[in-house]
């Protein structure tokens, strides 16, 4: 039977079909793609594969909000079904932004729109394109959230540059991937990943079938490999704020940190 499962993402309920995408044996594997299956199953899908995503979104929220400046775009860049979105309106105290969301998969944004009161288009826009071939303008926060790992590593670069050039001073990029590292680690955690999707229903069939779509696909890289080439990008400050086994997210300054910023709190 195939049940729809409930998640709770920042208060916001999204409902979801049961993700069983790969749950039959295929005979062809094809790569992956955010089709309307997808869609229709993503946020219980992302929920049972990717360990920390729901403190991952969540933090996302809070840290734009503390980086929001009025009369500013927030950015949430491969929004899926706008969770990130979500997580940032919620946090969001008076700032006047325009949060604008990309997708390039035209069943996603359809699903966002349904769900968002998308009349207040001031507030929120949910836009149908390519994230490479938008115009980033007068940014004072731009989420990537496990979608850099979907560009070919050799245009990441110039995407990370028109994201710097598109901040106003005091901008920060949040950036969420799934990690690369050196054999050993990289074996240790693939086997936590692996143990975390069975011990969230997923059968070995199921596990096995989706790592062969996402094989040419989805590319990680290492942390080190992300921090350079944002420095490179122009970024003064880049730093770790999450981890759940191979997945991190950061965060990333266009200008170096105020002195002040450090403090005791607990
Ligand atoms: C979340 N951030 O829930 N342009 C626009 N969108 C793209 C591109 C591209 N070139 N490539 C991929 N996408 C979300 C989760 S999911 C992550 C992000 C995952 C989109 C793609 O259509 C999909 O919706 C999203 O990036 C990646 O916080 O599925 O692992």
């Amino acid at each position: 039977m195939n049940l729809p499962s409930i998640t709770e993402m920042n208060g916001r309920i999204m409902s979801s079909g049961r993700d069983r995408v790969y749950a039959e044996l295929k005979s062809d594997i094809e790569g992956f793609l955010f089709d309307s299956k997808v869609t229709a199953v993503f946020a219980d899908m992302i929920r049972r594969s990717v360990p920390g995503y729901g403190a991952a979104v969540a933090m996302s929220g809070v840290i734009a909000a503390r980086y929001a400046q009025d009369d500013s775009n927030i950015y949430d860049l491969g929004c899926s079904l706008g969770a990130t979105t979500a997580s940032i309106q919620q946090y969001l105290q008076a700032q006047r932004c325009t949060i604008v969301a990309v997708d390039s998969s035209q069943t996603m944004i359809d699903s966002c729109c349904g769900e968002f009161d998308c009349r207040d288009a001031d507030v929120v826009q949910f836009v149908c394109d390519d994230i490479r071939d938008i115009d980033i303008t007068r940014a004072s926060v731009v989420a990537l959230n496990f979608t850099l790992q979907f560009i070919s590593p050799g245009e990441r670069l110039e995407l990370l540059q028109k994201i710097y050039a598109g901040m106003l001073p005091g901008g920060i990029l949040v950036l969420s991937e799934k990690l690369a590292f050196d054999q050993q680690q990289q074996q240790l955690f693939t086997d936590l990943h692996h143990a975390f999707k069975q011990a969230n229903g997923y059968s070995e069939l199921e596990i096995s079938q989706k790592r062969t779509a996402l094989e040419n696909v989805l590319l990680p890289e290492t942390m080190e490999q992300h921090r350079q080439r944002l420095q490179q990008a122009g970024f003064a400050a880049v730093y770790c704020w999450f981890q759940c086994l191979n997945f991190a997210s950061m965060i990333a300054f266009k200008s170096a940190l105020p002195p002040d910023t450090a403090d005791n709190e607990s």
